[in-house]
C-alpha cells in the first residue's frame, strides 16, 4: 500500500484523498467515464511535478495527468483499478513572459487557455487557439491532445502555435526545452513527439506559444445552403477571393441548430429561412475594414445568385458576429442536454467529405428510427464532429449499446476515403481499440518502442493512447 503520507511530503501544493474533494477529478465532463484513484495530487511549481512523478516512479504508482478536465474521449479519467494518481495541472498557472519581438508567450502548462488568450490581446497580439471550452481547458491539455478548434483553418492546430515545450520525464526529470525557436533541427523532435501523445510519454509543464499580429476586424456570416458538395464551392470561392483572410469555415446542420434553438438560451437562427446545413464563415481584416465588408458581402450575394447558397446573413454588428458563434460554440452542449451522445471526430480530404456523408448515411439507415444525426465541425479542415442523439423517448441504454459497431462501420468508410478516425480530440480510451484495429502494424510496432523507450514502467496514464 503506497504511503501518501510521503507523497505529501515531497511536494509543496495539495494532496486530495477524502472521496468529496476528489470526485470531480475522476469523471470526465459528459459523465461518460468513472474511475478512481488513491489520491489527486496538485502541485505548485514544474519542480513539484517532477517530484510526484519520482516518487511514483520508485512505487511503480500509475500517473494520470490532468488540465481542465474538458477532454472528449476519457484520457484524463484514471481505470476503474483505484491504483492511480490523478496529477492536476491546474496549480501551474503562470504566464511567464512575453516577447513582442519574437512573437512568442511562455506560459505554465496549467494556465487556462481564454487567459492566455487574454493576456495577449492586452498586448495587441494574437493567440489564435480557439474552442469551445475555452474558458476551463488548458495550454497542457491543448498540446496533450493537438487540439484544432475553430482557427485551424488559417493558423493550425496546437502543434503549429507551439515553438518549445518543459516536460517532467516518466523518471521524473525535467527536460527545459522552452526555446522560442522558428528553425531548430538539433536532433529528433521531441516536442512533436510530445504534443498529441495525451500525457502517455510525458508531463507538460510550461510551453513557449507563438503570437501573431490582432486582426483589426473581424466580419461573420451565416449562410445555408443544399447539397453539402456546394459547401465545398463556397470554400474554395471564399479561399480564391479572400485567401488568408478566411480564418474559419464551420458547418453545421439543421438538426444543429434546432437543436441550440429550443437548448440554449436566446438563441436564434440569423436566417429567414431554413435549409439542410449552414455554414459559418469568419474574415479577419488587418486594413480597410468597410472595402472588406462590401466584398464579403458582394461575394455571398455573387453565390447566392449562382445557386451555391439559398440564404445567408452577413453579421451587422460585433454583438452580432459573437451570436453567431454562439450557435456555433454551443451544438456539445445543446447535444449534451438531451441524453447520451454518440461521437465521431473524423477528418478526411475534404473533397471527399459529400461521399463520405453520402455512404455514411445509406449505412446507417437502419438506424433512423432510433437516433437522430447530429453533424457539424470544422470544414474547412475537412474534419466532422458525425456525431448521433438518442430520439426523444428512446432508451439511452440500447442506443448507446450501438456506438461500437457504428463507429466502426463510420470509421470504415472514412478509412476507405483516405480519412483518420481521430482528428483533433485524441484517443484516450474511446478510440483505443479502433487506433490498434485501422492503424498499420508497422505504424503500432513504432508506437509501441517509443512508449517503451521513455516510460520503460507504463506509469504514464496507461491504458491511454495506441501504446
Ligand atoms: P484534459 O481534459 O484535462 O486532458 C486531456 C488529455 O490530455 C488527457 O489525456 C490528459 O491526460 C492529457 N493532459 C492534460 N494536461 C496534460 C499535461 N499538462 N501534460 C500531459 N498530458 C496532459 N477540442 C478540439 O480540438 N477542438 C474543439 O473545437 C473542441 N471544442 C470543445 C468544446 C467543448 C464544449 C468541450 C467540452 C471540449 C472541446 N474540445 C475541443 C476538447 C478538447 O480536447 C479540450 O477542450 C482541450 O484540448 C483539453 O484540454 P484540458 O486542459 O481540458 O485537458
Ligand atoms: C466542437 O467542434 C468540439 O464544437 C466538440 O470539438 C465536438 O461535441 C463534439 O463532438
Ligand atoms: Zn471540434
Amino acid at each position: 500500500m503506497a504511503d501518501l503520507a510521503q507523497l505529501a511530503a515531497c511536494f509543496s501544493g495539495r494532496l486530495l484523498t477524502d472521496p468529496h474533494g476528489m470526485a470531480p477529478f475522476l469523471r470526465d465532463w459528459r459523465g461518460l467515464w468513472h474511475g478512481r484513484a488513491i489520491a489527486v495530487a496538485q502541485p505548485n511549481t514544474p519542480e513539484d511535478v517532477a517530484a510526484v512523478v519520482r516518487w511514483c516512479a520508485v512505487q511503480c504508482v500509475p500517473i494520470v495527468p490532468q488540465g481542465g478536465n474538458t477532454g472528449m474521449s476519457g484520457g484524463a479519467t484514471p481505470d476503474e483499478s483505484g491504483v492511480a494518481v490523478v496529477l492536476s495541472l491546474a496549480r501551474l498557472n503562470r504566464i511567464r513572459a512575453i516577447d513582442l519581438i519574437n512573437d512568442t508567450i511562455s506560459v505554465d502548462a496549467g494556465c487556462v487557455l481564454a487567459t492566455v488568450q487574454e493576456v495577449a490581446r492586452e498586448a495587441k497580439r494574437l493567440f489564435p487557439l480557439s474552442l469551445g471550452a475555452e474558458g476551463s481547458c488548458t495550454i497542457g491539455g491543448n498540446l496533450a491532445t493537438n487540439a484544432g478548434g475553430t482557427g485551424a483553418l488559417r493558423y493550425g492546430n496546437a502543434r503549429d502555435l507551439c515553438l518549445g515545450l518543459e516536460v517532467v520525464t516518466a523518471q521524473g526529470e525535467l527536460w527545459d526545452g522552452m526555446r522560442g525557436l522558428r528553425k531548430d533541427n538539433s536532433g529528433y523532435d521531441l516536442r512533436d513527439l510530445i504534443i498529441g501523445s495525451e500525457g502517455t510519454l510525458g508531463i507538460i509543464t510550461g510551453a513557449v506559444l507563438k503570437l501573431f499580429p490582432a486582426p483589426a476586424g473581424g466580419l461573420g456570416a451565416v449562410a445555408g445552403g443544399g447539397a453539402p458538395s456546394a459547401a465545398l464551392e463556397l470554400l474554395e470561392v471564399m479561399t480564391e477571393r479572400f485567401g488568408h483572410m478566411l480564418t474559419a469555415f464551420e458547418f453545421l446542420s439543421d438538426a444543429c441548430l434546432e437543436l441550440v434553438e429550443q437548448h440554449v438560451f436566446g438563441a436564434r437562427t440569423p436566417l429567414e429561412s431554413r435549409s439542410p446545413w449552414y455554414v459559418l464563415v469568419e474574415l479577419s481584416v488587418s486594413g480597410d475594414c468597410e472595402e472588406a465588408e462590401a466584398g464579403f458581402e458582394a461575394t455571398l450575394a455573387e453565390v447566392f445568385e449562382q445557386g451555391l447558397i439559398l440564404d445567408a446573413a452577413l453579421a451587422a454588428s460585433e454583438a452580432q458576429r459573437q451570436a453567431f458563434w454562439r450557435l456555433r460554440e454551443s451544438i456539445a452542449e445543446a447535444q449534451g442536454a438531451i441524453g447520451k451522445t454518440i461521437k465521431h471526430d473524423i477528418a478526411l480530404p475534404r473533397s471527399a467529405v459529400p461521399a463520405f456523408l453520402d455512404e455514411a448515411e445509406a449505412v446507417l439507415r437502419p438506424l433512423a428510427g432510433q437516433m437522430i444525426a447530429v453533424t457539424f465541425g470544422h470544414l474547412g479542415d475537412g474534419n466532422l464532429h458525425y456525431n448521433f442523439s438518442p430520439r426523444a423517448g428512446a432508451d439511452q441504454q440500447c442506443f448507446m449499446a450501438a456506438q461500437d459497431k457504428m463507429n466502426r462501420q463510420v470509421h470504415d468508410i472514412v478509412a476507405r476515403l483516405g480519412g483518420t478516425f481521430s482528428a483533433e480530440h485524441g484517443l484516450g480510451v474511446l478510440r483505443r481499440d479502433e487506433a490498434r484495429r485501422l492503424k498499420s502494424s508497422v505504424e503500432v510496432a513504432m508506437m509501441i518502442a517509443v512508449k517503451r523507450a521513455l516510460d520503460p514502467q507504463g506509469i504514464l496514464n496507461p491504458g491511454k493512447g495506441v501504446a
